[in-house]
């Protein structure tokens, strides 16, 4: 029988993502689907305070297994920013073009462009019990966003041992490697013991 399971997530092209990566085994439901269609608050100035938060809000409403990610771009020379704040770095208006655009401007002239994306996933089961998972992933950031695939940040993020951009990458190769498939097969080997 496949296992029922919440992702708390606004993100369409993360829920695209994680479908892939759970496999059949597993019966997906989205926000909409257990009817939760406000934005969920992220306030916390930790990525696994706000999975946590978002995880703990859906959990709230609907008493089910459910899990959250929170994920953050950090970029060494610019000492871990956006980092939690990677979804409205460029204004609350969650841009990506912009947020890429800034993170472009502020690396003008700077040598160093590593980086990495990180994510912690929050996941509470049916009893209440909370577990954080984390995955993460390293690179470069490029100066000319590249590629159509993806989301995000993911047309400036050149994986170490890519020439090309996440947005460059077909889904399954990003996932195979990815922040977020890292940590959510954490999840998975978790919830298969
Ligand atoms: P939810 O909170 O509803 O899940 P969100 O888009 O706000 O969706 P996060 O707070 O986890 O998601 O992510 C912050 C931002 O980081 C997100 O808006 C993207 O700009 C970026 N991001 C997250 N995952 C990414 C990925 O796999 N590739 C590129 N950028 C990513």
């Amino acid at each position: 029988m496949k296992r029922s399971l919440v992702f708390a997530t606004g993100n369409q092209h993360k829920l695209e993502e994680v479908q892939g990566l759970l496999g059949k085994d597993f019966a997906l439901s989205c926000l909409r689907e257990v009817g939760i269609t406000e934005e969920i608050p992220e306030t916390a100035l930790t990525l696994h305070e706000n999975a946590l938060q978002k995880a703990q809000y859906v959990f709230e409403k609907c008493g089910c297994a459910c899990f959250a990610d929170d994920t953050g771009l950090e970029i060494e020379a610019l000492n871990g920013e956006p980092g939690v704040f990677s979804a409205r770095y460029a204004g609350s208006q969650k841009d990506s073009v912009a947020n890429m655009q800034l993170v472009i401007e502020k690396l003008q002239g700077v040598a160093n462009r590593k980086a990495q994306f990180r994510t912690v996933i929050a996941y509470i089961d049916a009893a209440g019990n909370e577990t954080l998972f984390e995955g993460k992933v390293e690179g470069k950031i490029i100066d000319t966003p590249t590629g159509v695939q993806g989301f995000g940040y993911d047309p400036i993020f050149v994986p170490d041992g890519y020439v090309k951009t996440f947005a460059e990458l077909p889904m399954e190769v990003k996932n195979s490697m990815s922040h977020r498939g890292r940590a959510i097969q954490k999840l998975v080997d978790f919830l298969n013991t």
